[in-house]
């Protein structure tokens, strides 16, 4: 790599304090390269390069967070729960270097930040600081937000993909996958149903996290509640069901999104319940029809990422980043394990809701 890209190098462009004395890798995000950076007196941050293969306009990324961490931060009582961007000294939060990639510093902030929960009371605290990010930005102008990916869950579009990949087969791999592509297929009758209401305006747009993992969420050290909600790259307008349902379809599950012994995987009913009830507590804005579908949002996230994660694996693996070449095929079959189970769990779910929402 050119010297003067390496992440050391970056960051002397950032108003930072006190003189570098580490940077090393770090977090477990599919998408950015991301580094912890500590400085001689203390202050610690986070560097990022940005991925424009996924992200193709990065400065419009960066004017939406900014955007958005501005508006909470004239909301929020304590600063650390949102996060603060550096400048450099065009006085702006991004640098863009000689390869035309974008890198952005913000603080680091010391918490708790979970691949699993640990216990329900962490996934309760993970759905209150979702919940509570969503209400907090529904007086955010939404038609003020760029869309930075087009049709990001849009499910029939991630359906439209898979296709053309399964007739491609650039890579040679759809003969060895067939059971699984039969099982996207089967359901594809139903990717439209978050969509259509949302067109039919069944369902309101609202202003959306759109990758609500509990990893991308920081926990308090000391009391373990909610702080703040992290990577805010695809805040987008959308439906509050994509985020309850991707919270469920990460953190209700039994097992790693990458476990490759399938007997492990199931979505735990009981987190299922944690997380609805914590959800529904902190966002008392949700409609009765959003409450209703809630179910379709986790079963649907799901579906949608199992395409997505086979998509890739039929392309040659150039979206996510994968460890070893079979990655994205374990990965799309956790989802699909799940999609099934949450079908048993079908009437279990729609009850849970209800008995939730009655609750409030
Ligand atoms: C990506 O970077 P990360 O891990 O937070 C992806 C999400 C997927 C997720 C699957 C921009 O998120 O949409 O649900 O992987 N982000 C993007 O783990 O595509
Ligand atoms: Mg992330």
């Amino acid at each position: 790599m050119n010297i003067s890209l390496r992440p050391e190098s970056i960051i002397t462009y950032f108003h930072t304090h006190g003189n570098i004395i580490e940077c090393k890798e770090f977090g477990s995000g599919h998408i950015n390269d991301t580094y912890k950076v500590v400085a001689d007196d203390g202050h610690v941050y986070v560097l990022q390069r940005i991925n424009k293969n996924v992200f193709n306009d990065t400065i419009a990324v960066m004017e939406n967070v900014s955007a958005v961490t501005d508006f909470l931060r004239k909301t929020l009582k304590c600063p650390r729960e949102t996060l603060h961007f550096l400048r450099t000294d065009e006085n702006l939060r991004y640098y863009i270097d000689e390869n035309e990639d974008c890198w952005r510093c913000y603080e680091f902030t010391d918490g708790i930040c979970l691949e699993a929960p640990e216990t329900d009371e962490d996934f309760y605290e993970s759905a209150i600081a979702f919940g509570r990010f969503q209400e907090m930005l529904s007086t955010f102008p939404a038609d003020s937000l760029h869309e930075t990916i087009p049709l990001f869950h849009n499910t029939p579009n991630r359906y439209r993909m898979f296709k053309e990949a399964v007739q491609k087969d650039a890579v040679g791999r759809v003969a060895t996958v067939e059971e699984e592509i039969r099982f996207l297929l089967d359901r594809e009758k139903e990717a439209g149903l978050i969509c259509d209401a949302l067109e039919s305006g069944e369902l309101p747009l609202r202003v959306t996290h759109n990758d609500t993992k509990i990893n991308n969420v920081l926990l308090d050290c000391k009391t373990r509640k909610a702080l703040c909600v992290l990577d805010l790259d695809t805040v987008m307008p959308g439906s509050s069901l994509y985020d309850y349902g991707d919270s469920i379809r990460f953190g209700a599950a039994t097992a790693a999104e990458d476990e490759k012994d399938l007997s492990k995987v199931t979505m735990s009913l009981n987190l299922f319940r944690v997380y609805t009830a914590g959800y529904l507590k902190a966002c008392s804005t949700l409609t009765e029809k959003e409450i209703q579908m809630l179910p379709v949002g986790a079963k649907m996230m799901t579906l949608e990422v199992a395409v997505r994660f086979l998509t890739d694996y039929l392309e040659g693996d150039h979206y996510f980043k994968v460890a070893y070449p079979e990655h994205n095929l374990d990965r799309a079959r956790t989802q699909i394990k799940l999609v099934a189970d949450m079908e048993q769990k079908w009437d279990e779910m729609n009850r849970i809701v209800a008995e939730e929402a009655a609750k409030r």
